[in-house]
Formats: structure tokens, sequence, C-alpha cells
């Protein structure tokens, strides 16, 4: 296109601004993207473009020519405008379409596939068992698995040289700390802490120096059970027991205690229990499986935690959580329970 620097008559200008609209038109229909359309705006009507140059040859024709060119002129930039403003418009639709088109949910494809957790069984008896004796009015107890010699060993009657210390072999931690190899701790540390009753269970988690067999784990689950007031017997721990044996195990099973021994007890016993019309012979015990062992606390245990053994009485148990499980279950090894296999677990 002739750049327009030199005075024009109105013909001229006339034949320019025909010249302008085709080559506006030519343009137009190249437009693909905001890019080349910005730029056909600068083109046209930018301070220095070809509409706006033809504009300011207006002052070379007379007032009545000037009229007319006028008019075409603004004919000519109306065009130019309304096609700029057409060509933004139709760009913007295709955008939000394509744009619609990448953003679309398919509601009909499957969703992402997560397998669903579970409880470990060993969890799973754990809480039944805590449920059981809160329905009897036991407040669930813990406290650390760290622990002072004094609170695993000492407190519960056991002193330094005492021989019953080699049935709980310890991991032994350096200035004066081992793993706890029981949940007594716990008991311990709640009777120096407040006055009777008391009536608590303690689950967790316990360590003993054993070799893993089918029926040792060095780290394995326990449920204690302590119950302090005044006048409580033997007969009041029976209750207890055969509530929960009824409840985890069934109303169909039998209960019978057999005499034992634990330096935090006395009496102690082992309580064996078994389904009703499942005598077997003796050399099987006769059907009997032992579930727990259990006992009147020691005097000197209650003493030693500052209570008057003369005034109140209580009684203990502590049974294995991982032992209910296989009983439950009919797991035979004791091990399954920590390989965490995903098979044996998705079966619980
Ligand atoms: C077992 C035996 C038992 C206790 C734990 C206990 C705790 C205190 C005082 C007296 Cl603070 N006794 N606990 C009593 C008898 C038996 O556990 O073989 N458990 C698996």
């Amino acid at each position: 296109m002739t750049p327009i620097i030199q005075a024009m008559s109105r013909v001229e200008l006339q034949q320019a601004v025909e010249e302008a609209r085709r080559a506006w038109q030519t343009a137009e229909a190249s437009v693909e993207d905001e890019a080349s359309l910005e730029a056909l705006r600068i083109r046209f009507l930018g301070k220095k473009g070809v509409v706006t140059a033809l504009m300011t040859r207006l002052r070379d024709l007379s007032p009545e020519e000037r009229a007319e060119a006028g008019r075409m002129l603004n004919a000519l930039k109306t065009e130019v405008t309304e096609g700029l403003e057409a060509r933004r418009a139709a760009l913007m639709e295709t955008a939000s379409r394509d744009r619609e088109a990448k953003e679309r949910y398919d509601f009909t494809l499957p969703g992402t596939w997560r397998p669903i957790g579970r409880l470990h069984p060993l969890t799973r008896v754990r809480l039944e068992i805590e449920d059981v004796f809160q329905r009897l009015g036991f407040v669930v107890a813990t406290g650390p698995e760290a622990e002072s010699d004094y609170y695993n060993f000492e407190a519960l009657n056991m002193p330094a040289d005492h021989p019953a210390r080699d049935e709980w072999d310890s991991f032994y931690l350096g200035e004066g700390r081992l793993l706890r190899t029981h949940t007594s701790p716990v008991q311990i540390r709640v009777m120096r802490s407040q006055q009777p009753p008391v009536r608590i269970i303690c689950p967790g988690k316990c360590y003993r120096r054993d070799n893993p067999d089918a029926t040792h784990s060095p780290v394995f689950y326990q449920v204690e059970l302590l119950w302090v007031e005044q006048g409580l017997t033997l007969a009041n721990l029976k209750w207890v027991i055969s509530e929960f044996v009824s409840s985890f195990f069934g109303p169909e099973y039998e209960m019978r205690f057999a005499a034992d021994y634990f330096p935090f007890t006395e009496p102690s016993a082992q309580v064996h229990i078994r389904k009703v019309g499942r005598e077997a012979p003796a050399r099987h015990l006769g059907g009997w499986l032992e579930i727990m062992g259990a006992g009147m606390v020691d005097p000197a245990v209650l003493a030693g935690v500052g209570y008057d053994p003369e005034e109140v009485t209580g009684f203990a148990f502590g049974l294995g959580v991982e032992r209910m499980a296989m009983l439950r279950w009919g797991i035979e090894d004791i091990r399954s329970f920590y390989e965490n296999h995903p098979r044996f677990l998705a079966q619980f």
C-alpha cells in the first residue's frame, strides 16, 4: 500500500479509501489469534495506522468535499472497528469451547481404586476386651513402655534378687530404664496417684527377651485388670472373669481356676476355659485352655503403694491379647500377627 504523505485530491482520497478497504478485507480473513488481531488493529486504527493517516488528509479538501470524504472514512473506520470486534468475539468463543472440551469430566470413567484399610486383628481384639470391661465400669489406663526397675519389678514384690525375675527378662535401655515386661507398672502408677476404689484396665505393648517361636514374641500386647476396694474377695474376681468369658468367648463356655504362683498375687491362679461338652481325655488336659493368670493382690503390693491392706483388698489379672486372638480364630503361630502379610491381615 502506498504511503500517504502528500496532499491528496478528492478522487485520490476516494481511491485510497477503497484501497484501504480491500487491504482490510484481505487482512481480516487471515486473523488467527489474539496477536495477529492486535497487529491488525494497530495497522489500521493505531496512531500511525492507515485509517488515521487518511483522516489527516481530509484537511486537503474543501469543506464540501471534506464532508463526503469524511463519511466514507467514518464508514471504513466503523467497518474496521466492528470487524475487529467480531473477530475478537469469534476468537474468545473458540478459546472457551476448546477449554470446555479439555476440562469436561467424563462421569462414566471408573474412579481411582484404593484398597480400604482395616483394623489389625490384635487391635480388634484389644478394643473388644476394653469394651467388655468398660461396660462393667472399668476405666482404661495407659502408661510408658520404657519403665524403671521400681515400677516393673520392685513395686510388684520382686526385689533385685528375687528368682521370679528370671521369668520376665527385659530389654535394658541403660540409665536405669527397661522395656516393661507387663502393664502392671501402669497399675502401680494409678494406685500411687489415687485412693481406692480403683477399677482399671491397662492395655498395652509389652516386651520380653524371649526367642520368637509359635507361642512367643519379644513384643506382645497385654490387658491387665485391677480392682481395689473394701471387701473384695476371690468371688468377685471369679464373677468379673466369668462375665468376660461369656462376653468374649460365648455363654457356652465353662471356667475353672487352677493354683499358680505370681510374686504380686496371693493366692494366684491360672484361669482355664472349655466349651461345654468338649471334654477331652486327661492327656489333652481334659480340653481345658489357659486364658489368663489372676489372683488377689498381695498385701505387700498394696502396702508398697501406700494403701492399708487391712482396709482394702484387691484382685488383678493379666491376659495376652495375641492368645485371645489365636483362640478366637484358630491361629497357630503368634508370629503371624507381626509379619503383616496382606493376605493374612485381609482375612479379618
Ligand atoms: C499372666 C499373669 C497377672 C497380675 C497379672 C497384677 C498387677 C498388680 C498387682 C497384682 Cl499392680 N497383680 N497383675 C496379676 C496376676 C496375673 O498376669 O500370666 N498374664 C499373661
